[in-house]
């Protein structure tokens, strides 16, 4: 009987996809779905594809792989990734390994490993991005788990990943959960840097004064520059797109009602648990939650703001360009900041460089700008914060008068820009002699005897602020 390399189970349009990749890349896959329609339907209309073995049971399935087994989980995640582990994972023997593809939590990851790992199985958490086209074409692969798993896996996930200059876009990320928590980082930068587009095209129509076609153009512009990246280019695709049924700016006729679930949020959660300021990320999470706030929208309706009309002067567009590179700059140093802190939070070892490399194709955020962040990372693997690479030093002097700028003008005509805010107010934190946060420490000494310390000498002091106000050691 002929012996499958890999096998897939899930097979819908990310598994489908996946199973289709490595098919096409020479690799022979067993299918497997819940429903077997699924699994009939990619034979009848891929096969041609590769080399492919249909199997109706959790038990064929398992049959038909070699040994060890390399069996990859692409269902919806949470109880239905559980159920399917539970289904094979007695099948299975010590050495085998199982690769849940899917966007899982990376807590419920650690679980998973945990558990799988006293059996002997190999449970190999890993952030696949990309969507539906890249999973077919080449997505961006974020595998954690062991490292003697990699080795087993290793070529055949790096085969079928994207390729920059010739280097795929997969590395083995690090330990148990890894995988899944750079995943949920890399997502969590997706919504700050769509967050910070839009803002731009919110200036770029409401402050310049510009119709979403020629807004397309000034995106189609900035894509040749140090903005390119999918996410620029697929904004102006879609402010260039006219409504079939109306006529009328595509943009101007979808709900501006956005969700905010899963990574993003776990993102935002993740961060507050490790006490990592990634407020970029923040804000874009709570801008498209308030968006979703309909009644709230409804009921604020009129509540005074200034007039708002285009503002004179043509170099708008040239000054939100640089707010935009100085706010992602911003963003970006905020999510690797996380992955640094998670890193050492679980004791993961992750190459900062080598995640920048592993997003430069194939995943959402693609982008040229990447390679900027793997050479910081080259360049200084301990940095603290990307900011204080010379180049994004420079950038961000170049823009913080353009930025400052479009923050002012921004809240002069009453557009909200959140994103570009947070991020300057970030920059102007981490570069301030001294915070307020001196007052706010004095405050909590004076309501709750939290102790202070002092700039002049170690320890902690309380002062007695209803008594004589004398000084004690805390
Ligand atoms: P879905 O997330 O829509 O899941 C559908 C698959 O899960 C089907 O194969 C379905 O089987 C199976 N399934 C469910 Br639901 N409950 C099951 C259970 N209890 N036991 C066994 N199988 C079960 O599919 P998808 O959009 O292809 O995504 C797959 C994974 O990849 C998800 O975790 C997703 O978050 C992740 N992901 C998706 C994208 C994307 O762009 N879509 C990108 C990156 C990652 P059935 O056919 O029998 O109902």
């Amino acid at each position: 009987m002929e012996m499958a390399r890999i096998g897939v189970t899930g097979l819908a349009v990310m598994g489908r996809n996946l199973a289709r990749n490595l098919a096409r890349h020479g690799h022979s896959v067993a299918l497997h779905n819940r429903t077997s329609a699924r699994t009939k339907a990619l034979v009848e209309e891929f096969g041609g594809e590769g080399t492919f073995i249909p199997a109706d049971t959790p038990e064929a399935f398992v049959a038909a792989l070699e040994r060890p087994r390399r069996l990859v989980i692409m269902v919806k995640a949470g109880g239905p990734t559980d159920a399917v582990i539970d289904e094979f994972a007695p099948l299975l023997d010590p050495g085998d390994m199982i690769v849940d593809g899917g966007n899982a939590n990376f807590t419920d990851t650690r679980r998973r490993e945990a558990a799988l790992r006293e059996r002997g199985i190999h449970f190999v958490g890993t952030g696949i991005s990309g969507g539906e086209e890249g999973a077919l074409h080449g997505p961006s692969i974020m595998p954690g788990g062991s490292a003697e798993s990699y080795t087993a896996l290793g070529p055949l996930l790096e085969d079928i990943a994207a390729k920059v200059d010739g280097t795929p876009c997969c590395t083995h990320v690090g330990p148990d959960g890894a995988g899944h928590f750079v995943k949920m980082v890399h997502n969590g930068i997706e919504y700050a840097d769509m967050q910070l587009i839009a803002e731009s095209y919110d200036l770029l129509r409401h402050a310049a004064g510009l119709a979403p076609a020629e807004i397309a153009e000034v995106f189609r512009t900035w894509n040749t520059g140090r903005l390119e990246s999918y996410l620029i280019e697929i904004t102006a695709e879609v402010l260039a797109h006219t409504d079939v049924a109306t006529g009328r700016p595509f943009v101007d006729v979808v709900l501006d009602q956005a969700e905010q679930k899963g990574t993003g949020r776990w993102t935002v959660q993740t961060a507050l648990d490790l006490g990592v300021p990634v407020s970029g990320i923040a804000e874009a999470v709570f801008a498209r939650s308030v968006s979703g706030h309909a009644g709230l929208r409804e009921a604020a309706q009129n509540l005074p703001g200034p007039a708002r009309g285009p503002v004179a002067g043509s170099g708008l567009a040239d000054a939100v360009e640089k707010a935009l590179y100085a706010s992602k700059i911003v963003a970006y140093a905020q999510g690797f900041h996380q992955i640094q802190a998670g890193s050492a939070e679980y004791g993961w070892d992750i190459d900062l460089g080598a995640m920048a490399a592993i997003w430069r194709g194939g995943c959402i955020i693609r982008a040229r700008f990447l390679d900027r962040i793997r050479a910081a990372y080259q360049a200084d693997p301990e940095t603290p914060t990307l900011l204080t690479d010379a180049h994004f030093t420079e950038a961000l002097g170049d823009a913080q008068d353009a930025w400052r700028e479009v923050v002012g003008t921004a809240a002069r005509l009453g557009i909200p820009v959140p994103g570009f805010s947070t991020a300057l107010a970030y920059y102007d934190s981490l570069r301030a002699d001294r915070l307020p946060a001196a007052l706010t420490q004095a405050q909590r000494d004076y309501f709750g005897a939290h102790t202070y310390r002092r700039v002049d000498r170690d320890g902690s002091f309380h002062t007695l602020w209803g008594g004589d106000r004398t000084e004690v050691t805390g």
